[in-house]
This record gives C-alpha cells, structure tokens and sequence, in this order.
C-alpha cells in the first residue's frame, strides 16, 4: 500500500490564485470545465504541475487558451508540463451524480445534486491540486435545467443570475476567500429556504438561508436558533465576525458525516438540522445546536485558518469540537455538558487510544486519510487544547487564540503554528506539552498518598505511564494538569482547589495542615484525558458521589463506586458478603442522589447513570463482555428492587411535568426513562406497562423513545404492538424510521441478533444510505450482548455488512472495521472468532483502501 508520511511534506510546485469552474448540471451526465491561474511557487520545488484526478478523464486540456498535448497521466492524476511561470489552464471532464455512491465529489440525493469535497473529494470533480495548501478565489457558474434544479447555490455571493429560451437558467456565485479546494461546494435542486438576519459587531448585515425539501421548513427553527447564538458567541467569546453578506445551509439526506463547512455554504445531514418536539428527541436538539455551532465556528477555525496538510488535522477539528463544546456549555448546564462530553471521549476514544488504530491526534502517517476523522483527532485533540486553556486561564488562552487568528488569517497552518501562537500570546511554556501531539495512548495516573499525623502534612505520589501503541513502543512523561482538592473529614469541606501539574514520570506533593488524611478528589472537571488510579475507599467515593462541589468529581465518584464493584464482580473477586456491601454502598450513594432536593433533574439524570459496557470493558483485558454485560444488567436489576418505590416515585413526578424546553422539563423526561430503565430489570411487567402508558401519552420524542426503547428489550405483546405503531405513525419520516432500526439493533432483547437480521431485510432498509445503515449495523455493532454472541454470529453479520457495504461506500463501510479491531482485549474464544472475520474480510479480492487501511491494522 502506498503510505503517505507527515515527514514529506513538501509545498506545492504551483499554486492556484483563481479558478472559474463552468457546471452544466445534470443528474447523470454533469460536463465540468475548470480554468486555473496557475502559478509556479518560489517555494516548490520547480516541478510539473500535478492535477490530482480520482476516477476522471480530461476530454480537453489547453493552456493559454491553446490546445496542449504536453501532458500525461500518472496514475489518477494528470500531470501538466509547463515552461515559465504563470499560465491559464483548461480542463473539460464529465462526471456521473447519479452513479457517485461513495457520497463523495458531485453526487444525486434524491433529485438533488450536491458535493462533499472533505477530504479529498474535489479530485473526484475536477483536476487539481487537491491539497489543503493550494487556495483559490473560486467563481462558479451553475447551469440547469430550471423545473429539476430551481435553486443553484455555491460557496461565497451570488453575483449574476438569468434564464434561457431552452429551459435552462444559470447563476454565477463568487467566493471573495481564497479557500482550499475541499471547501468548495454547490448544491442544485429544488428546496426552499427558512430566512433570517444577523447584524454582526461592526454593524453588516448578513442574510442567513436554511434550504431544506418542501414539508421540511417547519422543523428549521431551532437550527437557525444555534445558528444565531452561534455566530453571537463567537464574536463575544473568540473575537470571530463572520465575513461574508450570506450563510446558506442545505440539508440533504444521503451524507456520509454530520455536516461539512463549506465557506458560505454549509451542507448539513437533515438529522443536525431537522428538529420539532414530536419528532425529535432532547438528545436529537442538542446535537442540532452542537453540529450548527461546530461548522459555523469552522469558519475561523479551519476557514480563515486553514491546515497546511491532513495530518495537521486536528489544528481545525480538535479546537473546532473544543469550541463548540464551550459554546453549547453556555447555552445550557455546563456540568451536564462536560460530563457528556467526557462520556464519549471514554466510550469512544479510550478503546481507540488501547486498539490497533491507535494514532496520536496529530498522526505520522496515513493510507487513506479519510481513516483519520476520527474520536481521537476530534476529541482527544479538543481534550488537548482545553488543557492549555486550564493551563493558561481564559483570558491567557483568548490572548493565544486571538494572536493564532492574527498571525496564521488566510494561511494553511500547522498544529505547530498553533502552539506556538498559544505560548506566545498566553505566556506559557509548551515545549514538553507538545509530546500530546506525538504520542498515542491514553495516560495512565497512580496516585498514592500518604499522612504524617505529627506534622499534619499529606504527600501525594504520582506515577505516569503511557502505554504502548503501534508503532510507539516506548514514551516520554506527559504533562498532566490536574485540578485537585483535599477534603477535610470533620467539616466535609476543602480549603481551595490545587492545580497540580505532572511532568515527570514520578512525583511527589505536599499539603500541610491536615490533622486526619483527607478524601482525594483529582482530576476535577476532568482536566486532562487520563485514566486515574487514586486511593479512594469505597467511603471516600460515597461522600465524594453526594458531597464534591465539583459537578463531574461528584458524578465522577458515582462512576467510579461502580466501576469498582463490576469491574471486582467480572474479575471474580467477589465474595457474597463482599458483593452486598458493594451493593449497599451503590444503592445508598444512588438513593441519597435520589433524594437530593439540592440537585437539578438533568445533573441527577446524569449521576443515576452507570457506566457503560464499553467503559467498563476497557478496565479489564482481555475481558468477556458477556460477564460484564451480566455482571452490570444484575446490578441494575438489583438496584431496580432495591429502591423501587424511588423510582415509581420519580416515574411519576416526572410524568406530571408538562413538555417544554427548559432545563426542568429536559432533566424530567431523562429521568422519566431512567427510572423505567432500572424497573425493566427490577420488573418487567409492571415496568412494561408504565412503558406502554409512558408511550401512549408522549406528545414529544423523547418520551415516546424512551418508552419504545424499554419496550423493545422486553419480550412482551406491548413491544411488537408499539413498534408497529411507530412505524406506521413515522412512515414518511426517514430521520424517524432510522429510529425504529437503532431501537431494535441496540435492545436488551435476547435475541436483538434475529431483529437485525430480518431488518437488513426490510422493505425500508437500504445499503446505500448512511443514516440507514448506521441506523441499523452502528446500533448493533455497539450492542455488546448481540455483537458479542457467543457463537460469533455478531462478527460475521458486521463482516458481512462491511464486505456489500465496501463497493458501495468504502468510507462508511471502513467504519465497521474498529468493532471487529478490539478483538486483542477479548477474552481467547471470541478473539479468535473476531479474527477470523477480519481475516475474511482481508481475502477478498477487491477492497478500498479505506476497508483495506483498517482491517490491516487490524491483523497485525
Ligand atoms: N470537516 C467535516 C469533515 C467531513 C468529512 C470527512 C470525511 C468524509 C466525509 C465528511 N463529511 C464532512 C466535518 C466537520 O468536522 O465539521
Ligand atoms: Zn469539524
């Protein structure tokens, strides 16, 4: 395999200061003619010009305005011979929307054309250098037929538009912004807008459009709500105007991410836009607010500054996610907010960091990039920045950022360029700091502590390991900040927080001024992405877990009261009279949080929560995710008997509270769900008929999933009935239906694993649209007891999706491949069984490179 090095980097031989892009749209045949300036850049070295093509061929090439035949291909691209040093280049290729299943370059959704370029998709369009060092002042002229295509867009103003006798109208768009090629889009197609205005700090007007199909205008306005505050904060919190006089936003069905930041032009998967109570659930709002938020922001934080190269990826996505992350903190309950984005970072990215995809967030080396969009470069790069940020201090960190804008505007930066901006304009030192962005694996922190009672001073002794990833066998000590605070037993108090900073591999801390050893809490506000091993009884988390005034410490302790208790129960270290005090102690941490009227609904909703299966799975290796996955649904049951009545008490308190959006009505239905989750495995026939009450009365999403969700893991008539009703309710809506799939693929049911498979078989289910089939085989491959069958019928199911799903869309097949990855830290029989489908997958003739990346790394 061809692998591409961050070592080689080399600026381009040409550069692109202007293009003129002529599209003669069309669903199956779309004939492209692109004009470059190209000019020869003092700091390449001398070369050709080379035109990245994927898939293309050049039906004309001339250069000056004269036919040229000095040029070839290489490979995919074409490679253009050319004296001096300014020339106009013309290309004329034809392309096929309509057979583009990869989703990637120009391709039709339902009628519709559109483009993701993101990340190298532009090569699919045009010839070009397809790189993100290569910016360009884009002008687009879009040509259709006016009944099929009635709204053009592209990226920046319109500047022209008008019709022919021949039923064609065309309109020509001009970006202002030189951008790289992959930020180009158009959208064609028949859509209407949902219209507003923003008036940015010096005073422009800016036109803002949210286009979506007929039927859909009515579920725009809590997008174009984010949409606003977005563009609000950014200006008040980072100093970031928008520039342009529009922002237009298109959903489309088919995508194959979230969205994408096209400047001026954002294209968006209908599930980030499309929100209204009865269709869309609470969580469904947030990731509305939270995705509008992320690629507005983009528009200085990978736009404006843009990255030199994709292994500098995480110069606009880690500080992109870290932005929207603050923003969407201060829109609702920032607690709540870190505690989920915590949640994700360790369900998603700490089995990366310990699998055999493990890449630092800047990585080294890549075979297909697309590979690398990944929780790591995302969210472990946006856990890196924050810790500059604790680090500096705010206003430190917003004099960093703002000398970042200035220096690096209009430039493709490195991470490098980053760091340094932040050392400078926040005064800090970052020299060793940087290793974040060389070396893989999640830190592991020891802590030990001791007490002099005599002189009344405690020590802390830390030690730091970081494992070993692919390819990094040995690393250096990290720099770990770490909020800590001591807590005195008598008064249950602390006397301020300590921001204690590791550098060394081993380190010792000293407090004075403690008569008894105080309780530990550490890490507060999970200030660096570490796993933490401190000496906290099983007395100190239950007072942490109702006492820390620290928020995620406090929801922290609940986690890890749990953890240690499952992780002991998997392990077999567990007595019966061990086993009930380990019980007793949950349960009364879980009833005390019950009861606390200090406490809001949506923090409780997040402390009643226990740790999910793929958390507790990475304690233990390798592990039988069959014993965890008892081990955690006992406990729940237990639980669920245990402190019933509590539970029947919070069903219906919560059920009293009317639908509305605030932070009152949110935390109520959270809980609603909680407690019908705890009574299912207490009581599945009572809790199934509160299940089906809860169902028949949702006037919102959120409770009708809920209810659906239980009712789905129980064998009960209640089940198949409410499932039959919510398809037929939600037939026509496709965000909805992919709901119906998740809800079954990802149920308690024991045999979750048929469901799949007689719904990859539905009349609704189809391989060619990515919601639909992460609706389905994501819900699976994430549901532990399914995908984990003792028989390996899981793995061969995903083995099987990935090799029909591949020809068709290699990127979101390669997905698929990290589930089956894990297989190291399985315990011996279905380790085997895992591999053995990898290995399938590895034999077949033809994979793409995207497929073939992943499962051999996999294998090795
Ligand atoms: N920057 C965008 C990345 C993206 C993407 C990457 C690969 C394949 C398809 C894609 N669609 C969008 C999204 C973002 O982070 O904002
Ligand atoms: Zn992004």
């Amino acid at each position: 395999p061809v692998v591409i090095q961050r070592a080689d980097y080399r600026p381009p031989a040409w550069l692109v200061p202007d293009i003129a892009l002529d599209f003669l749209l069309d669903l199956a045949a779309t004939q492209v003619t692109a004009t470059l300036d190209v000019e020869r850049n003092a700091a390449g070295d001398g070369g050709p010009l080379r035109l990245n093509g994927d898939g293309l061929v050049a039906q004309s090439v001339s250069v000056d305005g004269e036919p040229h035949s000095a040029w070839a291909m290489d490979g995919d691209d074409l490679v253009v011979e050319l004296p001096g040093d300014a020339h106009q280049v013309t290309i004329e290729t034809t392309i096929d929307p309509t057979a583009n299943t990869q989703l990637s370059g120009l391709y039709a959704s339902g009628g519709l054309l559109c483009t993701q370029c993101e990340a190298e998709g532009f090569r699919r369009i045009t010839f070009f250098p397809d790189r993100p060092d290569v910016l360009s002042r884009y002008t687009v002229t879009l040509t259709a037929d006016k009944a099929a295509f009635p709204v053009l867009l592209s990226n920046g103003n319109p500047m022209d538009s008008g019709e022919e006798d021949d039923g064609t109208h065309w309109a020509i768009w001009h970006d202002p912004w030189p951008k790289p090629s992959y930020l180009f889009a158009l959208v064609a197609g028949d859509l209407i807008a949902t219209r507003d205005r923003f008036t940015t700090m010096s005073g422009r007007d800016v036109d803002l459009a949210i286009w979506v199909r007929a039927g859909d205008e009515t579920r725009t306005a809590h997008a174009m709500r984010a949409l606003i505050a977005s563009m609000d904060w950014d200006e008040k919190v980072y100093g970031r105007e928008y520039d342009l006089d529009l922002f237009n936003i298109v959903a489309v069905s088919d995508f194959n991410a979230g969205a994408m930041e096209n400047k001026g032009l954002n294209i968006f998967n209908t599930r980030y836009i499309l929100a209204d109570p009865e269709t869309a659930t609470d969580a469904d709002y947030d990731g509305v607010e939270g995705v509008v938020a992320h690629e507005y922001f983009h528009n200085w934080s990978g736009n404006r500054v843009t990255c030199r190269d994709w292994f500098q990826l995480s110069l606009k996505e880690g500080f992109t996610v870290l932005r929207d992350q603050q923003f969407s903190a201060d829109q609702g309950s920032a607690p709540v907010k870190r505690i989920e984005d915590v949640r994700v970072l360790r369900s998603a990215q700490f089995p990366e960091d310990s699998g055999p995809l493990a890449h630092p967030i800047r990585p080294d080396s890549y075979q297909e990039i697309s590979n690398f969009y990944t929780a790591t470069v995302y969210n472990k790069g946006a856990e890196v920045i924050r810790m500059m940020t604790v680090l500096a201090g705010p206003e430190r960190f917003r004099a960093g950022t703002d000398l970042y804008f200035e220096r690096h505007d209009g430039e493709a930066a490195t991470c490098e360029d980053f760091v340094t901006a932040i050392e400078d304009g926040a005064g800090l030192d970052l020299k060793q700091f940087r290793r974040w962005y060389e070396q893989a694996g999640t830190p592991q922190v020891d802590v030990g502590m001791t007490h002099d009672a005599a002189s009344g001073t405690v020590t802390l002794a830390f030690k730091q390991t970081v494992p070993p990833t692919p390819g990094q066998p040995v690393k250096q000590p990290m720099v770990i900040p770490l909020r800590t605070a001591l807590f005195d037993r008598a008064t249950g108090r602390h006397g301020g927080e300590h921001l204690i900073v590791l550098a060394d591999a081993a380190q010792t801390f000293t407090f004075d001024g403690f008569a008894e050893a105080p309780v530990l809490s550490i890490n507060r506000g999970f200030s660096a992405p570490v796993a933490i091993n401190a000496p906290q009884s099983v007395e100190d988390l239950v007072f942490l877990a109702g006492h820390d005034d620290d928020a995620f410490a406090r929801y922290e302790a609940m986690q890890q009261l749990v953890v240690q208790h499952l992780v002991a129960a998997v392990e077999g270290r567990l007595d019966d009279a061990s086993r009930e005090a380990g019980r007793a102690a949950i349960g009364g941490a879980l009833g005390a949080i019950l009861a606390d009227t200090a406490l809001d609904d949506l923090m409780r909703g997040e402390l009643v929560m226990l740790p999910g299966e793929a958390y507790l799975a990475e304690q233990i290796n390798p592990v039988d995710p069959a014993r965890v996955h008892a081990e955690r649904e006992a406990l729940k049951a237990w639980l669920g008997r245990e402190l019933g009545d509590a539970w029947r008490g919070l069903h219906d308190r919560c059920t009293a509270v009317p639908y509305g959006l605030d932070a009152a009505a949110r935390g109520a239905r959270k809980l609603k769900t909680q407690a019908l989750v705890y009574l299912a495995a207490a009581d599945p026939v009572e809790a199934a008929q509160r299940a089906k009450a809860q169902y028949d009365a949702a006037d919102n999403m959120t409770d009708r999933q809920g209810a659906l969700m239980v009712l789905c893991g129980l064998d009960v008539p209640a089940r198949d009935d409410a499932l039959a009703h919510f398809h037929a309710r939600f037939a026509d809506n496709r965000l909805v239906i992919d709901k119906w799939f998740s809800l079954q693929a990802g149920s308690l049911h024991p045999r979750a694993l048929d469901h799949v498979r007689a719904l990859a078989q539905h009349a609704d289910f189809t391989l060619t649209n990515p919601n639909r089939v992460r609706a389905l085989y994501m819900a699976f491959a994430a549901n532990p007891q399914a995908f984990h069958a003792a028989d390996g019928a899981g793995y061969a199911l995903i083995a099987d999706l990935i090799l029909a799903l591949d020809p068709i869309n290699g990127n979101v097949a390669a997905r698929f491949v990290a589930p089956l990855g894990r297989w190291r830290r399985i315990e011996p029989v279905r380790a085997a069984l895992m591999r053995a489908q990898l290995e399938r997958i590895a034999a077949a003739p033809r994979l793409s490179r995207d497929v073939r990346e992943q499962v051999s790394k996999s294998l090795d």
